[in-house]
């Protein structure tokens, strides 16, 4: 469908690339790779993809993740999420790779990052689009753990725009990552965390104040704490919000009550995202057409959605200019 939502320039700023592994792809790599997955067919993925909370999703998530095994996997995974992208309006992407995934498999570090920037050149190629890479840290393993995977990093430094911090919420605070964080901010890397997705206003306070992030990936439960939402807004903080995700992990009950328009009308910098597309039934714009129909968001509001992704992006004031 080409469409006002698709056609409208847009950054892409939250997205799993793990989270694109549609279910032909993680079939067919299954084969190639000669994993087994507790799925006999296509179909019987899709069925598997029903969640109640985060945790049920993440477990899917990772049992997927384990056909990605070579170089070339990595590198498929991403052109083709590039292409979509590319479909969706996207020029500019921002997108996670979850190293401790693979390295756990015993996958190295570099094969994860040459396949996906080999992917990245050609999307640079064949789209013109371009794509910075965030290492993310799974915030359900210790922080030597992370440590570790910011070791691993060290030769690939130059080629990372920052980190993020995701996986299971709740009882993995941000504060538990607070000297790996700053860590990394030395090494000249620009700072992301998931926060108030499931987990409280708190979380979001946390990474702001303790990560020093600069920008709050989801941040929905921000609206339960106004003094939060007014300095959030305030510092103009970016806040990466995917609705269809939302309803699909049951942290909002449905797109008719979502808050996106609450938080622009509170002044937030919000904007929307997809996430991890391939389980949550819809890329970045149907993320845009979804949400704007269920929540009768102008066309003003949409605009001001697409600015707001190249305002929160991790651009030079030069490259931001050209987008805007
Ligand atoms: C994720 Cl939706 C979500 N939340 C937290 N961590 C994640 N990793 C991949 N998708
Ligand atoms: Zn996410």
């Amino acid at each position: 469908m080409t469409d006002f939502f698709s056609a409208i320039p847009k950054a892409e700023l939250h997205l799993h690339i793990e989270g694109t592994l549609e279910p032909e792809m993680m079939v067919a790599l299954g084969q190639r790779n000669r994993v087994a997955i507790p799925f006999a067919s296509v179909e019987e993925v899709r069925a598997a993809y029903r969640f109640t909370d985060l945790q049920s999703f993440l477990d899917i998530y990772y049992a997927g993740a384990a056909v990605l095994r070579e170089e070339e996997d990595f590198h498929d995974l991403a052109a083709a999420y590039f292409d979509r992208a590319a479909a969706d309006g996207v020029v500019h992407a921002e997108i996670f790779f979850d190293p401790q995934t693979h390295t756990h498999r015993g996958i190295p570090f570099a094969v994860v990052v040459r396949g996906l920037l080999s992917a990245i050149e050609g999307a640079k190629a064949r789209h013109g689009m371009t794509v910075g890479l965030i290492m993310s840290y799974l915030r359900h393993l210790d922080e030597e753990d992370a440590f570790a995977t910011l070791d691993q990093a060290e030769p690939w430094l130059d080629r990372l725009v920052g980190v993020g911090l995701d996986s299971s919420e709740l009882g993995n605070p941000p504060a538990k990552f607070a000297r790996v964080f700053a860590a990394s901010r030395e090494r000249g890397l620009r700072l992301c965390a998931h926060a108030g997705e499931e987990g409280p206003a708190d979380y979001v306070r946390e990474a702001l104040d303790v990560l020093r992030v600069d920008r709050i990936d989801h941040g929905n439960r921000c609206l339960d704490d106004p003094l939060l939402v007014a300095r959030l807004a305030r510092e103009a903080m970016t806040l990466t919000v995917c609705p269809l995700s939302n309803v699909a992990l049951r942290n909002v009950a449905s797109l008719d009550v979502h808050p996106i328009d609450r938080m622009l009308n509170a002044g937030l910098r919000a904007t929307v995202h997809s996430d991890d597309p391939a389980y949550f039934d819809g890329y970045v714009a149907e993320n845009y057409r979804a949400v704007a129909a269920a929540r009768g968001l102008s066309r003003e509001q949409v605009v001001t959605l697409a600015r707001n992704s190249f305002l929160g992006a991790f651009l030079s004031d030069e490259a931001l200019a050209g987008h805007l």
